[in-house]
C-alpha cells in the first residue's frame, strides 16, 4: 500500500501545551520505519503551517477559544488532504484532536465519488460531542465531532461545503469522560458509543463485529484514534488522562480486527504530548497501533 504522511501540529485546541510537537514525537518513534518494514511504501508530506498559540491572541469568541485560527488551520487540512495522492491510505498526525473536523472531511471530499458516505470510528477517553454552549472549557479538541455532524459555528462546521457526517456513520469506543450537557447531545444525534463498561462486558472481538455491521454502507472507513483512549499507563503523554481506558492489548487487537477487515481507508493519530511522556512512550505505543491496523502480524 501507499501510505501519505501528514503532520499537523495544532496547539489551539488543547487546554494544555506541547501537542504541536505529537508529529515530532510520532516520527521519532519511527513511524514511517515501522510501516515501511511492513512493506508499504510511505511518503512523509511534512507539517502543514498552523500557529503557535504565543504568537495569537487568546480570547474567547462566542465560547470558542482560538476560533479563527482553528479554522484557517482546518480549511488548509481539508485542502491538504484532498490532496493527497488518489488511491493512498493517509495517516494525519496532530496534534490536538480539533485537527479531525480537517481530516475526515479532507478524506470524505478526495477519491472517486466524493463526497464519500464515510464512516467514522472515534477511539477516544472523550465523545468530543460538545458545542460552545454545553462545553466546560471552550477548548475545541472537545467539540470535533458535534461540528462533523453539523452542530455550533457554521464556519466549522462547514468546512464541507454542504457535506456532514451522519451520526449513524458514527461509531465511538473507549468513552469514559462526558459533560452533562454533551451526554444530551450525544442522546440527541442517536450516536452509537461503546464505553468502558461496553469494552468490559462485550470485549472487543463482538464490538469489532458491530461496527462492522453498523458501517457496512459506507464507502470509506475512517479511524481517529485519540491517545487517551489507552490507559494513562499505556499513553501517559496526553493532555487530559482519564483512568480506566483501552489496555494494550485492547488497542492493539481492535487495530488488528479492523486490519483483516480490510475495510479502514484512513487514520489520525491525536492528542501525543511529548512534553507531558515518559521517553517517547506514547509516540512508540501509537506507532505501533497503527502497524497493527496496517498488517503487522505477531507470527
Ligand atoms: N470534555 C472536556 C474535556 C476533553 C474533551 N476532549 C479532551 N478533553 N481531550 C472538554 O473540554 O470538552
Ligand atoms: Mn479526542
Ligand atoms: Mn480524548
Amino acid at each position: 500500500m501507499n501510505v501519505s504522511i501528514l503532520g499537523i501540529p495544532m496547539d489551539l485546541g488543547a487546554g494544555r501545551r506541547g501537542v504541536d510537537m505529537g508529529p515530532s514525537a510520532l516520527r521519532n518513534a519511527h513511524l514511517a520505519g515501522r510501516l515501511r518494514e511492513l512493506g508499504h511504501t510511505v511518503t512523509d508530506h511534512g507539517d502543514l503551517n498552523v500557529p503557535i498559540p504565543e504568537t495569537v491572541d487568546k480570547h474567547k469568541t462566542a465560547g470558542y477559544v482560538f476560533l479563527n485560527q482553528i479554522i484557517d488551520s482546518c480549511r488548509a487540512t481539508v485542502q491538504r488532504v484532498r490532496d493527497l495522492p488518489a488511491g493512498d491510505f493517509p495517516i494525519t498526525i496532530g496534534g490536538d484532536h480539533s485537527v479531525s473536523m480537517g481530516t475526515v472531511t479532507g478524506n470524505a471530499l478526495r477519491g472517486p465519488g466524493s463526497p464519500r458516505r464515510t464512516g467514522l470510528l472515534w477511539v477516544d477517553a472523550h465523545t468530543d460531542y460538545n458545542t460552545p454552549q454545553t462545553s466546560p472549557s471552550g477548548n475545541i479538541h472537545g467539540m470535533p465531532v458535534a461540528h462533523l455532524t453539523g452542530l455550533g459555528n457554521p464556519d466549522l462546521a462547514g468546512l464541507g461545503g454542504g457535506w456532514h457526517m451522519r451520526p449513524e456513520d458514527i461509531v465511538m469506543i473507549g468513552i469514559r469522560s462526558v459533560d452533562a450537557q454533551e451526554r444530551e447531545l450525544m442522546r440527541e444525534a442517536g450516536i452509537k458509543a461503546y464505553t468502558m463498561k461496553d469494552v468490559d462486558q462485550l470485549g472487543i472481538t463482538r464490538i469489532h463485529e458491530e461496527v462492522m455491521e453498523r458501517l457496512g454502507g459506507v464507502d470509506a472507513l475512517h479511524v481517529s484514534f485519540d491517545a487517551d483512549a489507552l490507559d494513562p499507563s499505556v499513553a501517559p503523554g496526553v493532555g487530559t488522562p482519564v483512568p480506566g481506558g483501552l489496555t494494550y492489548r485492547e488497542g492493539h487487537l481492535l487495530m488488528e480486527l479492523l486490519c483483516e477487515s480490510g475495510r479502514v481507508t484512513s487514520l489520525d493519530i491525536v492528542e501525543v504530548n511529548p512534553i507531558l511522556d515518559t521517553r517517547n512512550q506514547t509516540a512508540d505505543v501509537m506507532v505501533g497501533m497503527a502497524a497493527s491496523l496496517l498488517g503487522q502480524r505477531i507470527l
